[in-house]
């Protein structure tokens, strides 16, 4: 079965994460993800955060799949060539340089159209326009300036990041979508576009829901919803609501049976207004389905912490997957605390695909997340990442250079 990117090759001048997790869901629906490294050293993430001396990690790995890898010097005059032959025969060039690398490397957009009209030029950066616009950005700090962890922890401690990379992935993720819908208005004006996914915009998309609360702190100094209501103070900015839910369902994490000695016997329960009746039902306490204090959302807002001190006297008589079956029966919503270990060893998540075994002939097996993302006419086969420049041949024969070419370009330092 064809794949819905085949024919679509993609310069890929990633490196680190953000970029990495762009090419790499593009390089799952079928796009020709043709890696760019510098000879010797490589992605940086080759090296991080080893398991193994002298083998790729698996930072690097796990965000590197189905791509090819070739090394070319961009700042020798030779290798230039070779880069700019590679951006005549490509559809996009994907990069998350620090601002202003790829101009320094002389391939400005004006020079890219000059070469391929129809190149589409997509990239990463910390922020958009704007004062920040020249820092170089990791995740943290766009979780940071994103609006994320001033809205994340608990009300009484320092603002907290969080262990999704939403500064990274998640720019990645909207970078992915900007260039297949750059590629579709390609389809019909036959031009190339820059697409810019700015990691600040990117987290703060993901964080609409603290902007929505901004407004309605400032309209009415109060967010019965949050876990300051009714004791606490509220100031001028969204503060953080420790575990409660962003929607309009209250939820918290409430401790399971052997919460004391495993750090994720916990659940996530959700007070969800059509089945409150069950809810008493299932915690004994069925007087509250029709007591006023307790019958209606509203009256139970201000009674919220101690409702959920109820409900976790029952949920810490079971563990978190006999509560989530119990609760599931009355359609409860509700969801496992799970740690890391479990999701690894979970049999529907390789089933389907999300979790994939990958077998690297330096690192041998290995666990990676598959693609979150299934196309029911394009399935995901997950490859493993290349070695640094296999490919570096292989791609120089298809661009028209001659093994005698290759050796010499090889010998000037050039690729
Ligand atoms: N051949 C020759 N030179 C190359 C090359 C190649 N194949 N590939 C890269 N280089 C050069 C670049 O041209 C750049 O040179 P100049 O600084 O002289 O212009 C240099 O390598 C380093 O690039 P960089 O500044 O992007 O790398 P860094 O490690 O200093 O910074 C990062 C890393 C991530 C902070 C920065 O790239 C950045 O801010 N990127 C945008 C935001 C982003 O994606 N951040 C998330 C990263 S994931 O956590």
């Amino acid at each position: 079965m064809g794949k819905a990117l085949d024919g679509v090759r993609i310069l890929d001048f990633t490196h680190v994460q953000s970029g990495p997790t762009c090419t790499q869901l593009l390089a799952w629906f079928g796009a020709d993800v043709i890696k760019v490294e510098r000879a010797g050293a490589g992605d940086i993430t080759r090296e991080q955060l080893r398991d193994i001396p002298d083998v790729d990690s698996l930072y690097f790995t796990m965000l590197n799949h189905n791509k090819r890898s070739v090394t070319i010097d961009t700042k020798n005059p030779e290798g230039k060539q070779v880069l700019e032959a590679l951006i005549q025969k490509c559809d996009v060039l994907v990069e998350n340089f620090a601002p202003g690398a790829l101009d320094r490397m002389g391939f400005t957009w004006a020079r890219i159209q000059e070469l391929n009209p129809r190149m589409i030029v997509a990239s990463v950066k910390g922020f958009g326009p704007g004062p920040y616009e020249d820092c170089k950005v990791y995740e943290n700090v766009a979780q940071c300036a994103g609006g994320a962890a001033s809205t994340t922890g608990f009300d009484d401690g320092p603002p907290v990041v969080t262990g999704a990379q939403i500064g990274d992935s998640g720019t990645g993720l909207h970078l992915a979508l900007g260039i297949v819908t750059a590629l579709y208005q390609r389809t019909q004006t036959g031009r190339g576009q820059r697409v810019l996914a700015a990691m600040q915009d990117g987290v703060l998309n993901l964080c609409r829901v603290k902007l929505r609360d901004q407004q309605r702190l400032e309209r009415t100094g109060v967010m019965k919803e949050y876990p300051q209501y009714p004791n606490g103070k509220f100031g001028e900015a969204v503060p953080r609501a420790g575990n409660a839910s962003g929607g309009g369902q209250p939820g918290w994490i409430l401790k399971c049976k052997g919460w004391e000695t495993d750090p994720n016997a916990y659940i996530y329960f959700i007070t969800q207004a059509p089945v409150w009746a069950k809810i008493c039902n299932v915690i004994g306490k069925e007087e509250w389905a029709t007591d006023p204090d307790y019958a209606t959302p509203a009256a139970r807002l201000p009674r919220l912490k101690d409702i959920f001190a109820e409900v976790e006297r029952w949920t810490m008589t079971k563990t978190k997957f006999e509560a989530m079956q119990i609760l599931n029966k009355y359609d409860i919503p509700c969801g496992p605390i799970l740690s890391m270990k479990e999701i690894a060893e979970e049999p529907s998540l390789r089933k389907t695909g999300t979790i994939v075994e990958v077998d690297h002939p330096t690192r041998g097996k290995y666990l990676t997340v598959g693609n979150p993302i299934k196309l029911s006419d394009s399935p995901t086969e997950v490859k493993r990442s290349p070695l640094l420049g296999e490919h570096t041949d292989e791609v120089m024969a298809e661009l028209g250079y001659s093994p005698e070419q290759i050796s010499a370009l090889r010998t000037a330092g050039a690729i």
